[in-house]
């Protein structure tokens, strides 16, 4: 369909042009980066027209309601391979690359990954996009240019050393600046109310503040074949330069260069933490920073486009406030229609939460936002003001149902202890509150979120998270992408409930041998990655055993790597044993300040070290410990995973996606009855998982109960013992008996904070390696595990987000499908 505008000697011609005008140079003198640039503005090129032309769509169908997404995170990963996957122009492309001697693969691994989030929060918000834009939606992402994004992992004598992402160097061609549509926003100083002269009513003045200028930079999210460019906004922060504070500070020379300070340090950097709070104030001003320049950008756009009757806008606008990081929206948007908009409290709270809903995405008790009350009031008075409102009508409400009930306020008030509950105030002030798998959002109702889902259960619902089929499949495996296609036609590609037409063909042996080639030859390209990555020889023939995530103990990296010295004792104990080899691969940032997850990334370069080089266990074992994992690498491991491991605690994970990622290109889960893991089962039945260990009821129950007691275990199973032992007696670590005592202590010392064995390690060891046990005899059956392998491929099609947006649209943002039509010449 693009094929036209994609003509071969039109783009061949642009990408020559670009690198003269650009560079000033002729192609074979450009450097790899050089071309990169060039092909990327030949692409840019073509999707601005369709970009436009989206942006006209919208203007003229005034009904369609746009939903902006807020995140402080937006993982999208290389764009330039993607766009041309949607554009339907990757093979033209890469053709005419060919044809100028030109490798698109190459060109595609010059471009920084734009790494804009942790891990699958962010991620998530970057599949949603895609799929709001390939499904015709109209849709903003609204977030934050942070100048170093998420930090290179570096591996230095087995330790995780940080460097910073500078991802703008060479300078990033798939955005857009857009100072024209630049906002001032205000932190700190003090609220006064005095009465308008003219209408006499209470006018609200911020005196002895500082602010910034809030620049927006657009980046085009493309539909899938459907000529719709979405986008997605984020705000970078300028100095105000022209200031004009209040007469008694103008040309206050310290302001000046505080507020030059401010402006640099607010868009400095992403926070690295996934799935913890870490309570510093500059992440506040990162929240309201962007929150309040993208509302204010949103109500701007509402009045030039539907006037300025504002009780419209929750029919034409809905907020989704990706976890609680951007919910200050809710306060925002209160100061601006009532300080700015003049409306009444009454209206200014029918449209506030008419137009917010709230996403939850974890109920790790160490991730919630709760800011103390003295930094968020000095931060934003008048945000601090709107917030006690707020709280103080809810609270009356709460003791009009439940009088006399303290134990409610306790759990549901905003304000209480000294700190700023920020779910609560979205709960409270949202009309959606959606957790993000089923088992995730019964947890939420019945036990973390219990007395809210009592007062308002129709807020409640659930939306199990999905991944897209683009990139993770069309674009990271395009070979088993085109075998797919060759089967079933490329319907899947954006109806991926058709992938189930290959159910059938696990019955034909010969569909089953092209798929493991498939997945061998991908098995082989990761083989080829780690060897110049990591100088580790590693057998394709072996089974590619996966855990590829966020390091954190709830994911239980660390149950892995001790099953992995587990087996290692054995085989040397019993070198006549029958085992089939295996390559254990991880790939795992740690945040920054996480001490037992470092230590962690230390004990499996550790136990790599000893056992790859190990000559008496014939290869039978290797360990890999991924460099930087990160989406790019992403997308190549997933296609040659056979084994995916998703064995947090139950109940701890939300929901996961990496799963589905896995399972979309062929790999059996091997995990814990957790998030998304009990739904990819239902989807594709037991018998094509491995799942094992406790459940979630029966985690849940030992903690409402105080724990448990890992020594009675310890005690009991020597194996098990003696591998716990090895963590202190130097086996794996040049005979330190220190190195690994924080990891020891976590599982063993009961005067460990808050308990021993808190993710109940010891537990569900046992079960784990009687787990894999299955997965080696299923993998020893080749007809067997052919088949699993190729069920959870056809069994995926409910995973993908395009189904996981098609259920917020219907239940919580009721959009309409904008049809986007361009002229071809
Ligand atoms: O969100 C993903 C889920 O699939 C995962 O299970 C869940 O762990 C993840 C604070 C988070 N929850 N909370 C975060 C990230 C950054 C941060 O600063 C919390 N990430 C998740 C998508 O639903």
């Amino acid at each position: 369909m693009n094929s036209k505008r994609f003509d071969k000697e039109t783009f061949k011609e642009a990408v020559k042009d670009n690198v003269k005008t650009l560079y000033r140079k002729k192609i074979e003198e450009a450097s790899q980066q050089q071309i990169f640039q060039a092909v990327s503005y030949a692409v840019k090129e073509q999707i601005i027209d369709d970009w436009l032309a989206t942006q006209e769509a919208y203007y003229q169908k005034k009904e369609a309601k746009m939903v902006y997404y807020m995140s402080m995170e937006f993982l999208m990963g290389r764009a330039l391979g993607n766009n041309l996957i949607n554009l339907t122009a990757y093979t033209e492309v890469k053709e005419a690359l060919d044809e100028m001697g030109l490798d698109l693969n190459a060109i595609e691994d010059q471009e920084p990954d734009p790494a804009l989030g942790n891990g699958g929060l962010g991620r998530l918000a970057a599949c949603f996009l895609d799929s709001l834009a390939t499904l015709n939606y109209p849709a903003y992402g609204c977030g934050i240019r942070y100048r170093y994004g998420m930090f290179k992992q570096r591996i230095k004598d087995g330790y995780q050393v940080e460097a910073p992402d500078n991802w703008l160097k060479e300078g990033y061609p798939f955005e857009l600046r857009r100072p024209e549509y630049a906002k001032e926003v205000r932190f700190g100083g003090s609220v006064r109310f005095e009465k308008d002269p003219e209408t006499g009513r209470d006018k609200f003045v911020q005196e002895g503040y500082e602010s910034v200028r809030a620049v927006p930079y657009d980046m085009p999210i493309v539909g899938y074949g459907n000529h719709v460019v979405n986008t997605l906004r984020i705000w970078d922060a300028e100095a105000i330069t022209d200031f004009q504070l209040d007469s008694f500070d103008r040309g206050d020379y310290h302001k000046a260069v505080e507020q030059e300070n401010l402006a640099k340090n607010i868009v400095e950097v992403l926070y690295p933490n996934d799935n913890h709070y870490a309570g510093k104030e500059l992440r506040l001003k990162q929240q309201y920073f962007f929150i309040s320049a993208s509302l204010q950008a949103l109500l701007a756009k509402f009045k030039r486009e539907h006037g300025n009757d504002l009780s419209k806008l929750p029919d034409k606008v809905v907020i989704q406030m990706n976890d609680t990081h951007p919910t200050i929206a809710v306060p925002e948007l209160m100061h601006l229609l009532i300080d700015e908009e003049y409306l009444s409290w009454e209206d200014a709270w029918e449209i506030t939460s008419k137009t917010c809903a709230y996403t939850n995405h974890t109920i790790m008790a160490e991730a919630l936002e709760k800011w103390p009350i003295d930094l968020f009031s000095k931060l934003l008075p008048r945000i601090y003001q709107i917030i006690q409102e707020i709280d103080r009508r809810f609270v009356e409400k709460v003791r009009a149902k439940y009088p006399g009930n303290d134990e409610k306020l306790k759990k549901m008030a905003i304000l209480w202890d000294g700190q700023v509950r920020m779910a609560n105030m979205a709960i409270i002030s949202g009309f959606s509150v959606n957790g993000v798998a089923q088992l995730h959002t019964e947890i939420l109702k019945n036990q973390e979120l219990k007395d809210f889902y009592e007062m308002m259960p129709e807020k409640f619902n659930n939306k199990t998270n999905g991944i897209t089929q683009r990139r993770f499949l069309a674009h990271g495996n395009p070979l088993l992408a085109d075998w797919i296609t060759a089967r079933i036609g490329d319907g899947w590609i954006t109806d991926l409930s058709q992938i189930a037409r290959l159910k059938p063909l696990v019955n034909d042996e010969q569909a089953r041998r092209e798929f493991m080639q498939i997945k061998h030859k991908n098995k082989i390209r990761l083989a080829k990655y780690i060897k110049e990555h990591n100088g580790i020889e590693v057998d394709p023939h072996s089974i590619f055993d996966v855990q590829v995530k966020r390091l954190h103990e709830y994911k239980r990296q660390l149950l892995n790597i001790l099953h992995v010295m587990y087996l290692y004792n054995q085989i040397k104990e019993h070198p006549e044993m029958s085992f089939y080899p295996r390559t254990f691969i991880f790939g795992a940032k740690a945040a920054a300040g996480y001490q037992r997850a470092k230590e962690t990334i230390k004990l499996i370069n550790s136990v790599a070290e000893v056992i790859n080089n190990d000559r008496s266990i014939n290869g039978k074992i290797k360990v890999v410990f991924i460099e930087d994992y990160r989406v790019s690498n992403a997308e190549m491991i997933f296609a040659a995973a056979d084994v995916s491991e998703q064995i947090s605690t139950a109940s701890k994970e939300a929901s996961g996606t990496g799963n589905m990622k896995f399972m979309l290109n062929g790999a059996p889960t091997l995990g814990t009855m957790d998030g998304a893991n009990v739904e990819i089962v239902e989807e594709v039945g037991m018998d094509n998982a491995f799942i094992f260990g406790m459940r979630s009821e029966e985690v849940i129950r030992y903690e409402n109960h105080g724990g448990y007691n890992p020594i009675d275990i310890y005690f009991s199973d020597w194996e098990l013992k003696r591998v716990i032992d090895q963590l202190m007696d130097g086996t794996y670590a040049h005979g330190d008996h220190n190195m690994y005592k924080n990891l020891y202590n976590s599982l063993l010392n009961t005067q460990c904070t808050p308990r021993a064995d808190m993710y109940f390690i010891l537990k569900d060891f046992r079960p784990y390696a009687e787990a894999q046990k299955r997965v080696e005899e299923a993998y020893r059956d080749e007809h067997r595990w052919s088949r699993m392998a190729m069920m959870n491929t056809a069994c995926c099609g409910k995973f993908t987000s395009d189904r996981t947006i098609e259920e917020y649209v219907r239940d919580i943002w009721k959009l309409h499908k904008v049809e986007v039509t361009v002229e071809e010449e």
